[in-house]
């Protein structure tokens, strides 16, 4: 099942998750949306995020935007991204509990 990633490397949103991927080992197909010139707005592209904004993420059945919730998402779902990572963004989307923080403290 392949990760698509639908963004533009102009965004920083878009970056980052470009550049968790990579040092994630996460494999990926870039799909560059040319928001300088209106392409997130098109028809197709809006099917996958409603809001017309980059980065977005299809895998599978699942289509996803907003890069916090993209992060968190990738945290979880690739078995190669260490156990901080995902402690990581429960902290920042205030999600994390004491079982979360034991869990990966012992690794
Ligand atoms: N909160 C969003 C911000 C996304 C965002 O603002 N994307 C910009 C590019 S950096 C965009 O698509 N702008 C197009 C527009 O607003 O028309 C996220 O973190 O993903």
């Amino acid at each position: 099942m392949t990760l698509k990633v639908y963004g533009h490397r102009l965004s920083q949103p878009s970056r980052a998750i470009i550049i968790f991927c990579k040092v994630n080992g996460i494999d990926f197909e870039e799909v560059t949306i040319d928001f300088t010139t209106g392409k997130h707005r098109l028809p197709d592209f809006k099917e996958i995020n409603p809001m017309a904004e980059v980065p977005a993420i299809v895998h599978g059945d699942l289509k996803l935007f907003e890069s916090h919730a993209i992060l968190c998402y990738l945290a979880s779902a690739f078995p190669g991204v260490p156990d901080h990572c995902e402690l990581l963004y429960q902290q920042c989307t205030g999600t994390c509990t004491q079982s979360s923080i034991k869990s990966t403290s012992s690794n």
